[in-house]
């Protein structure tokens, strides 16, 4: 690299984790090309366009293709740092599916040369890492690898997760704290300097297996938590108590801070992570297999809810809000929301009138049963029945004069106000009209 403004870096993977990055670099001048397997994603990045929704992303992209900072390619081509971004997926077994980081890996080792830093951002079993040095040590026997060579390294490996939360992620890039683990410790400095460029937060080094198991720790946190409060909610119902409330009321505490139920745990992290922990270590991790337990469960709890209220007002249309993980983004991956939807069409075809700001069409199982896209005016217009499965904000703004005489289920808590007879934890006392 002859000047800093140079620095030329190929980001492996155009998803919501690593189109936002390469965006992100390519703002401070660096020269980023961004490689993605997906002919129309690269089509779609080159005319200035992005294919996910994301807060602010698209005026960013379309930025940076006209400054001529970012283009993408099908192909990868050489630069100094390379940027793993690419999909872990689980097998039907829970067990982590590292192929994609591999490809990816097997890709650089077609242009990577002494000098450059490959670093992987991809959630990733602990060891993974090491892997990807190891492939590479095979593959391009020419270069000294870190872990596989004595003295100074030719190129850096390091570990970085990406920490961000998708609504917020072109804020979270520049904001979050990182946390960069090297196969060498010189590996890791080599990243730093890498991430200081864009990253406001702190950057803190560590080994990348350290990183990587802190990664999957985060995420198994927040799913333990959110089990906590799923299974609260669960509890309550059976005693008829508001389970919103009894949070509220609890949460005053100065040391209690307990989340949110809703009708499962969605998204492709937070539902799939903790399960590469327990696959590390069976025996020893019944807690977190529990909470992943619990709340896939919540999905069937929340079906068997929606029933006992449908039940009340035969042939009367009813209304899903909702059908993305969580509220304000397009993102329907293994959504709870869209699982409960799909069981509740399963069941009542026409009669069920799907509300989600977020999709131009129904996806293919929910259309063949029946239901229908409808927009929130018509569907409190015309349906009795509000099954409240997204807390998007359209939803949260609804007054109570709209929704008063309905048969409501807020599975997200977004109504306090609905009188208490409508709510999910007193279905029994619920009344028609
Ligand atoms: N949820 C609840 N109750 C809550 C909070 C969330 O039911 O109190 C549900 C959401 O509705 C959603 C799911 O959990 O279905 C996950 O949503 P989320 O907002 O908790 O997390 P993600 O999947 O969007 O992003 C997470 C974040 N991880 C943590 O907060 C520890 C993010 O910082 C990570 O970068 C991201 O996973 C990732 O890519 O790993």
């Amino acid at each position: 690299m002859d000047s800093d403004t140079q620095l030329k870096v190929a980001v492996l993977g155009l998803g919501y984790i690593g189109l936002p990055t390469a965006a992100v670099i390519a703002r401070t001048g660096a020269m980023v090309l961004g490689i993605d397997v997906s002919q129309r994603v690269v089509d779609t990045v080159n005319s200035g366009r992005v294919h996910i929704e994301e807060v602010d992303l698209d005026g960013l992209v379309s930025g940076v293709i006209a400054r001529g900072t970012l283009r993408a390619s099908i192909q990868i081509e050489p630069a100094d740092v390379f940027v793993i971004a690419v999909p872990t997926p689980f097998a039907e077994n829970h067990a982590p599916d590292i192929g994609y980081v591999l490809k990816a890996a097997t890709t650089v080792a077609t242009v990577v040369k002494p000098g450059d830093t490959v670093i992987l951002e991809s959630t990733s079993p602990v060891g993974t890492t090491e892997k990807v040095a190891e492939l590479l040590s095979q593959l391009r026997p020419d270069l000294k690898i870190p872990g596989h060579c004595s003295g100074t390294s030719d190129i850096a490996i390091a570990y970085c997760p990406e920490r961000v939360l998708p609504g917020r992620i072109l804020v979270e890039l520049i904001d979050n704290d990182r946390v960069i683990g090297g196969v060498t410790p010189r590996c890791a400095r080599k990243a730093l300097q890498f991430y200081r460029r864009f990253v406001r937060g702190a950057c803190v080094t560590t080994s990348a297996r350290a990183a990587e198991m802190t990664k999957l720790t985060e995420n198994a946190f927040r799913d333990v938590n959110i089990a906590f409060a799923n299974e609260l909610s669960i509890v309550a119902d059976g005693m008829g108590i508001d389970v919103w409330e009894v949070i509220r009321l609890a949460n005053r505490h100065p040391r209690v801070n307990i989340l949110s139920p809703g009708p499962g745990v969605g998204g492709h992290c937070i539902a799939v992570d903790p399960w590469f922990l327990v696959a590390a270590d069976p025996q020893n991790t019944p807690l977190i297999r529990t909470a992943r337990e619990v709340n896939d469960g919540k999905v069937a709890f929340t079906v068997a809810r929606a029933e006992t209220l449908i039940a009340q007002l035969s042939d009367a249309p009813i209304a899903c809000l909702g059908l993305a993980f969580k509220a304000n983004i397009d993102d329907f991956r293994e959504s709870p929301a869209l699982h409960v939807a799909e069981a509740i069409a399963a069941r009542h075809g026409s009669r069920v009138r799907i509300v989600e700001p977020y999709a131009s069409r129904l996806p293919a199982a929910l259309a063949e049963s029946g239901a229908k896209l409808t927009d929130i005016d018509t569907a409190l217009e015309t349906c009795p029945i509000l099954i409240v499965l997204v807390d998007h904000d359209v939803f949260k703004s609804i007054p109570l004069e709209e929704r008063a005489n309905k048969l409501v289920y807020d599975t997200r808590g977004i109504w306090p106000d609905q009188p208490s007879a409508d709510k999910s934890f007193r279905l029994r006392s619920v009344r028609a009209g």
